[in-house]
């Protein structure tokens, strides 16, 4: 075999061509982890799992007041008539309840089944329930209302499926049943 002596130029290129070549190498290398005597585990962020949407399916009324505030009941002679608006924030009825009449302390808690449930749409805004006593004769009597965020909710007690709301004079406490949809 001939060998074929290099001039100073051929060797200096030669000589930085396989410098640059082992840098690569040696980028390749560490970037691979392989530098490292003692590699940790990659971290692997998984997003936590959030529902997809949430439905009111029940509301039962737990409390309300039998007498206005001056103390007069909202029926003379017979128990209260209740039911209830669902509204958004600009009070807009997205809902509204069955009348059940002549209610007393003893009927409570009862029950309202949203058919079907009721798809909450905005998470980030306040829905209210409203609450009237139903006269026949004369204009409804306003009972009080109280109100949710789902928003607010995940922030306060995550993803829970029984949601307890009071008014701030904690006359009237409903209990709602949430439905989480994860996929
Ligand atoms: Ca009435």
């Amino acid at each position: 075999m001939k060998l074929k002596r290099l001039n100073d130029s051929q060797s200096f290129r030669a000589t930085f061509l396989i410098g640059c070549f082992l840098i690569l190498i040696c980028i390749v290398w560490l970037a691979t982890g392989c530098g490292d005597d003692n590699p940790t585990n990659p971290v692997i962020i998984v997003p936590s799992p959030k529902p997809v949407s949430v439905s009111l399916d029940s509301i039962i009324v737990v409390q309300i007041p039998f007498e206005n505030d001056e103390g007069i009941c909202w029926d003379l002679f017979s128990g209260a008539d209740l039911f209830f608006n669902f509204t958004n924030s600009a009070g807009v009825i997205l809902l509204r309840s069955e009348i059940i009449y002549d209610l007393s302390r003893s009927d409570l808690p009862v029950i309202f089944w949203t058919d079907p449930p009721y798809i909450i749409n905005n998470w980030n805004t306040t829905y209210f329930f409203k609450l009237y006593d139903w006269d026949a004769l004369s204009n409804n009597d306003y009972i009080g209302k109280v109100y949710f965020c789902i928003n607010q909710v995940i922030e306060n007690q995550g993803y829970s499926e029984r949601l307890i709301i009071r008014n701030q004079s904690q006359t009237i406490r409903l209990r709602l049943a949430l439905r989480w949809v994860w996929s």
